[in-house]
């Protein structure tokens, strides 16, 4: 699951400086002797370095959800949208910095305690700052990374594992988000032309004693290298939805051919989905078939729409379960 909040993440320059900026703080204190002071000043700054950097760092490291707290489905979204391996290996790196920082503050803070004169603990000390630097210089590739990240996973849709979850699919502008508004309280951009909806629409709907989810996802072609954003609906599909509503537009207004529109149906039917077709826009075309009619215009064929549909959930309920369940993610 993916956390509300993520952090979120400083550049490297920023730990940097605000590790150096938070040792001005260290008290002068009064000791007799030059050496006595400059080792107790010395190791309070480097103590007080490794604790901001380490915070600094250690926040980022346990505000990202990591792979084991994800879903089949959320995984799918971060390996399509950022490079799954990268980000395993970008949060790695930071637990990595946060141990070398410690190893190194803790090497040399012995090293001053046995320094001999002062400046042999400046040389400890400047050595700190040094490695210390560098280790998170190093980071910064990592904490950009996570940044562009985190804006991936904000936006990955929030899905309840209680609810069970209608999909609508379907070729781009035959009125995927126009369905979604008559069925739940959203009220997506809808638009004459493909390609509207660019993210995951997520709306409520109460059917008979239940509350269902609605997903209507971006518009998928029926061809064999798809974009990213159809990537993220064929992986909503394939893992979380347990109803998949496949809508084909007979009129052909979207400005797709019927026949390529059903080619998607069926190939979302051969990954074992439980998909009910429906063909919309019945106010301009009606074409001879068993399938469904609808029309978002006029609102003929919802209310048959939302029977079917829970005739299809319960069907699938017996059968075994959510998705969720039945993947045991
Ligand atoms: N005449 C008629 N037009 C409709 C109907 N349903 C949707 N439209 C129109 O079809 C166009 C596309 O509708 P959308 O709901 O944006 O389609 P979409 O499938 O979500 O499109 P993408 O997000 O681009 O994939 C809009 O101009 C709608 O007003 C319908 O039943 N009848
Ligand atoms: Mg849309």
């Amino acid at each position: 699951m993916i956390p509300d909040k993520i952090p979120s993440v400083p550049d490297a320059k920023e730990i940097i400086e605000r590790s150096f900026k938070d040792i001005k703080k260290v008290q002068n204190i009064y000791l007799p002797s030059f050496v006595g002071k400059l080792k107790s000043v010395s190791i309070q700054k480097i103590k007080l370095m490794e604790a901001t950097a380490k915070k600094a760092v250690g926040r980022v490291y346990n505000g990202f959800p990591k792979f084991d707290d994800l879903d089949r489905f959320e995984r799918d979204v971060l390996f399509i949208m950022v490079n799954g391996r990268e980000y395993e290996r970008s949060l790695n790196n930071l637990k990595w910095a946060n141990s070398k920082i410690t190893e190194f503050a803790t090497n040399s803070i012995r090293g001053i305690k046995k320094a001999p004169n002062l400046t042999v603990i400046a040389r400890y000390r400047s050595a700190f700052y040094g490695r210390f630097s560098s280790v998170i210089e190093d980071l910064d590739e990592s904490l950009v990374f996570l940044r562009g990240a985190r804006e991936v996973l904000k936006k990955v849709p929030q899905v309840s594992r209680q609810m069970r979850i209608v999909i609508i699919a379907g070729f781009p502008n035959v009125g995927k988000s126009s369905l979604i508004s008559k069925l739940t309280n959203l009220s997506p951009e809808i638009a004459d032309y493909p390609f509207t909806t660019k993210d995951i629409n997520v709306g409520m709907m109460k059917m008979g004693n239940g509350i269902y989810e609605v997903l209507d996802v971006p518009g998928l072609l029926n061809r064999r290298n798809h974009n990213a954003i159809e990537k993220v609906a064929l992986a909503a599909i394939n893992n979380i939805g347990d109803v998949v509503v496949c809508m084909l537009d007979p009129s052909e207004e979207c400005g797709y051919r019927l026949e390529d529109q059903k080619k998607l149906c069926d190939s979302i039917k051969e990954l074992g989905k439980n998909v009910l077709v429906v063909e919309n826009k019945m106010d301009l075309e009606r074409v001879e078939s068993d399938n469904l009619k609808i029309s978002c215009a006029t609102g003929e064929g919802i209310e048959e729409l939302k029977k079917r549909m829970e005739a299809s959930i319960r069907e699938g309920q017996n059968k075994g379960g959510s998705v969720f369940q039945r993947t045991g993610a």
